[in-house]
């Protein structure tokens, strides 16, 4: 396949309502779409990295930077191109694995489409739809909390996730569990603890959650597991997990025993499928993490959580979670399930009216 062209396509989102973590508040996702255009087809991605780098070391502009100066002028000069080679093609470049995700999803898009594969059979989907989970943010107050978790159990969501850090754990976490009985309740520290905290963490034993997601800092697997030893609790690393490599590794010490999987995070789909396989080998269970997705985004998450080692309700959120208006048609909930598409490629695309509200600046890539 040849590439004949990328773009860079910055739109943005205002929220429904302020989504607050450890690191961050954020009211709007300012996204970033490529669209590379083939002689057969055309391909469709999301760039996952945030406005700033407070996630992880990745952000928006210099994941814009690295596609123009450096990964698109690999891709474009890579022979007898296809997505399975993209990651090699990139590879001398080190890290920055949501631009390469982006762009290796986006060829995926355009190869599948010109073959009129969807992306959940190409990945080995076994699911024609996924649960949705619903990760709910930090709030001013308890009563608050409980209204927003009320709120999106009566939508049907089939999982809760707290966004937890010192300070906002014990009551909330509480609160939930008293007021919305056996629900299915997990809680997301985004690395706001660390190991002399444990106590903190301790105390939420009693709760009968499902796990904590990445309690501690990204390059302390070490320190992760010997919490695990601490804590009844299950431990799921999302940060820390950016490989398939680094998830055996994490698996072999301990450190975690569920993994939070976001194709962004570890470099694209492909990725994302090995990390599967590792996790279903050692018998650890995976969900699909999310962020703040549009509908573009949304739509090839929905295919991984479909493969079968994806045993617990994902991050997978409707659009309505997060956006009035997505990009594309919008996810729904159903019975609390998410709907895998079914189109060729990821099977959704921008709708050009709604782009083009929503657009902040597009920017053709030189390819040489
Ligand atoms: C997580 N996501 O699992 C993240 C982190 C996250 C759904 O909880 C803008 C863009 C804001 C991406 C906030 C969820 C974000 C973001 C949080 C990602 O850790
Ligand atoms: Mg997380």
């Amino acid at each position: 396949m040849k590439i004949t062209s990328v773009e860079l396509v910055r739109i943005a989102l205002p929220l429904v309502s302020p989504f607050r973590t450890s690191f961050s508040t954020q009211t709007r996702r300012n996204a970033l779409l490529v669209h590379v255009t083939t002689p057969e087809s055309d391909g469709w991605a999301e760039c996952v990295a945030m406005d700033d780098p407070l996630y992880s070391s990745e952000y928006v502009d210099a994941a814009a930077h690295v596609m123009r100066h450096h990964l698109v002028p690999r891709l474009a000069a890579a022979e007898g191109l296809t997505a399975a080679r993209v990651a090699h093609a990139l590879h001398p470049v080190k890290g920055h694995r949501m631009a390469k995700a982006a762009l290796e999803t986006a060829v995926l898009d355009a190869e599948l489409k010109a073959s009129g594969t969807p992306l959940s059979s190409y990945l080995g989907a076994t699911k024609d739809r996924v649960p949705a989970g619903v990760s709910v943010g930090i709030m001013d107050s308890v009563p608050e909390l409980l209204d927003a978790v009320g709120g999106y159990l009566d939508q049907g969501y089939v999982r809760i996730k707290l966004k937890i850090q010192p300070g906002w754990d014990y009551e909330p976490v509480k609160a939930v569990r008293e007021q919305f009985g056996d629900v299915l309740l997990q809680t997301d520290a985004n690395t706001a603890y660390a190991l002399k905290d444990w106590k903190l963490l301790k105390r939420l034993d009693a709760f009968d959650l499902l796990f904590h997601e990445q309690p501690m800092d990204e390059e302390d697997v070490r320190g992760h597991a010997e919490l695990a030893r601490l804590l009844d609790t299950p431990i799921c690393l999302d940060e820390s997990i950016v490989s398939a490599r680094s998830a055996a590794d994490a698996i072999a010490l301990g450190a975690c025993s569920v993994i939070n999987v976001k194709p962004g995070r570890v470099g694209g789909y492909l990725e994302a499928r090995r990390i599967h396989d590792v996790a279903v080998a050692k018998g650890v269970p995976v969900w699909c993490g999310g962020m703040l997705e549009t509908g573009i985004g949304r739509a090839a998450n929905a295919a991984l959580a479909a493969l079968p080692g994806f045993t617990l309700p994902g991050d997978t959120s409707a659009s309505d979670r997060y956006y009035s208006q997505d990009v594309t048609t919008p996810f729904v909930l159903e019975d609390g399930h998410l709907t895998v598409p079914t189109g060729a490629g990821i099977g959704v695309e921008p709708l050009p009216d709604v782009l083009a509200e929503m657009l902040v600046g597009r920017e053709q890539v030189p390819l040489g």
